[in-house]
């Protein structure tokens, strides 16, 4: 016969078992074998449940009650201890349905982006990246270019000096570079020809800021000297670039423009993309847009740094690089590239 009494001091040994172990359950494994522990085909409950049919009517109904109540504890305890540590992140279960977020990327600035396509052109065809300093000196800046000390984009207006006494006082006084043409004078002066060389970099006019001004942008100049270099190697130098940037098939032509560093010079319009040459706002109903300045570089830039003019010759070329961007991506504010607005980074 068994003895009832010593049943329920085993299942209150099994609760207090039970409570322990719930008790150091760390995961929903650990918990799932606590149940199979507790609750399973050979757990203490299970086979006090087979015995049930030994004891006297009056007893059975109370064992029955009993086993019955601990099971549904058991029960409720593990699937509320299941609950609570499921709510910790780590555990909660992935939805492998839900689209991935992707981790924030970083990018190039559109000008960075720009300029490196714009370079991109002009190094198959033989042109070495160059750069120099930004705080210049007036001789490399002006008189070495053949601007003359009385030519009007000398004045303070156009140019940011700098309030700090000269290095070489002979060389004129400290200013940020307006372009970026005194590099070109500098590595003529350290090398001798052929060179084939493209200047990108920083430069700086006090101009106040609207839709169409910066005080800082970006260019990248050009200059290819040897002696035979001619007009016509500048328009085929020039078409693949507009190629390769703006289309295949975009339309250029070369109008005469006046510089004091070129000599014939002139500037370069594409086909307006928005209008096809038909004029629009874009275009101001011109039906063209201009994207850079060129020439054959003027003798005198050539006397400046020790070349001899009646021996070499040779082009530069200037563009904005903001200007181009801005042509590419249809865009008429150029406050855009120095804002910083992630709406707008994020778009390229
Ligand atoms: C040397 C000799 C000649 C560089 C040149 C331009 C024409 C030009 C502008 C384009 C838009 C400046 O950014 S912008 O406002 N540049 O039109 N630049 S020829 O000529 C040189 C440079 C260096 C030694």
């Amino acid at each position: 016969m068994i003895d009832l009494q010593q049943v329920r001091l085993s299942l209150s040994e099994l609760e207090q078992r039970f409570a322990r172990e719930l008790s150091e359950a760390k995961s929903p494994q650990d918990l799932e074998q606590l149940r199979i522990k507790c609750l399973g085909r050979k757990s203490l409950l299970a086979s006090s449940i087979k015995t049930l049919g030994a004891f006297r009517a009056e007893e059975r109904a109370i064992l029955g009650k009993t086993l019955n109540t601990l099971k549904a504890q058991i029960e409720s305890k593990l699937s509320e201890a299941k609950a609570k540590l499921l709510e910790q992140p780590a555990l909660a279960p992935v939805d492998v349905t839900l689209p991935g977020v992707s981790p924030p990327v970083g990018r190039l600035h559109p000008i960075t982006q720009t300029m490196a396509e714009i370079i991109a052109c002009f190094a198959p065809m033989g042109f070495e990246v160059v750069e120099g300093p930004e705080l210049e000196l007036e001789f490399y800046n002006f008189d070495a270019l053949n601007i003359p000390p009385d030519h009007p984009s000398r004045e303070t207006f156009d140019t940011v000096f700098v309030e700090a006494p000269s290095p070489e006082p002979r060389k004129g006084k400290l200013l940020l570079r307006s372009h970026t043409s005194p590099v070109q004078i500098r590595v003529m002066q350290a090398r001798k020809p052929p060179l084939r060389i493209l200047v990108p970099g920083k430069v700086f006019r006090p101009d106040p800021l609207d839709a169409s001004h910066s005080f800082m942008f970006h260019q990248v100049e050009g200059l290819m000297v040897d002696d035979r270099t001619n007009f016509a190697d500048l328009k085929g130098v020039l078409a693949t670039f507009v190629g390769q940037v703006f289309g295949p098939s975009t339309k250029m032509r070369f109008r005469p423009h006046f510089f004091p560093f070129t000599e014939p010079s002139a500037e370069v319009d594409i086909a307006c993309a928005g209008c096809r040459g038909r004029g629009c706002s874009t275009c101001g109903h011109k039906g063209w847009l201009e994207i850079l300045g060129c020439g054959m570089v003027h003798p005198n830039v050539f006397k400046a740094v020790g070349y001899d003019p009646t021996k070499v010759q040779g082009f530069a070329f200037g563009l904005g690089v903001e200007r181009i961007a801005m042509l590419k991506h249809g865009m008429i504010d150029i406050r855009l590239f120095f804002e910083n607005d992630l709406r707008f980074l994020e778009q390229f």
